[in-house]
């Protein structure tokens, strides 16, 4: 099977954890893309929706379902998203698609984090895939020092020989060489530093299910 054939089997898997006439929270990304295409066969049995990202709000509206401002919702039972690097406990690493500060805050009014991914993303330690952190733009330079004092090496994400800028109009730095031996401690730390808008290790809130594609068919974490 190809990695976008395992994708789809997860997005498949994944309506099974909607909930008739909620709110669906939604992720960004090619698997959490499988999963908007699924889930506007049930559009019917969909509520509303509430986006990660402008480009996964627009591929929404194009299914016709309709995309909540999060201000407007006070609870939604499942957030369904991708990962870059999942552990078999549920921590992340995310934001590979620069959407990381929306994710986390989506998912965070979510009661359940459904975690959709190919099995390459399953690691026993995160961290070779390099961490997104976003920085408030004037920050980038300060924060990649410190970064790189905790033993990493941050690059400056860059698009069209220009910094990256987010949905949020900021900057995002990707941390090269971590060893993420303790992620709700390295979340914490890293919050902490000043200009840092979100890190893209979801660990203190993790994964509550995760659904991996396997070649031998969808494995369920949970
Ligand atoms: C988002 O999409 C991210 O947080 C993560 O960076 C990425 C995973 O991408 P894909 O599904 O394309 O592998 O969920």
């Amino acid at each position: 099977m190809t990695q976008d054939e395992l994708k789809l089997e997860v997005a498949k898997a994944a309506i099974a954890y909607v909930v008739e006439n909620e709110i669906v929270g939604v992720g960004t990304g090619s698997t959490a893309n499988f999963f908007i295409d699924e889930l506007a066969k049930i559009k019917h049995k969909v509520k509303a929706t509430v986006a990660s990202s402008e480009a996964t709000a627009a591929r929404l509206r194009a299914h016709g379902f309709e995309v909540l401002d999060l201000n407007d919702v006070t609870s939604m039972p499942v957030y369904i998203d991708g990962a870059d690097e999942i552990t078999a406990s549920g921590a992340m690493i995310k934001g590979g698609g620069a959407a990381l500060t929306r994710e986390k805050i989506v998912a965070s009014v979510a009661e359940k984090f459904i975690c959709i991914a190919d099995g390459s993303k399953l690691v026993e330690t995160l961290g070779k895939f390099p961490l997104p952190v976003e920085v408030i733009p004037m920050s980038h330079a300060v924060v990649a020092r410190k970064l790189n004092a905790i033993g990493g090496e941050a690059k400056l994400r860059m698009k069209d020989e220009k910094p990256l800028v987010t949905d949020n109009g900021n900057y995002i730095l990707d941390v090269h060489g971590m060893q993420i031996t303790d992620p709700v401690a390295m979340e914490a730390a890293i919050n902490n530093i000043v200009g840092v808008v979100t890190v893209g290790l979801f660990a203190a809130q993790g994964a509550n299910v995760c659904l991996l594609g396997m070649a031998e068919g969808v494995k369920t974490l949970q």
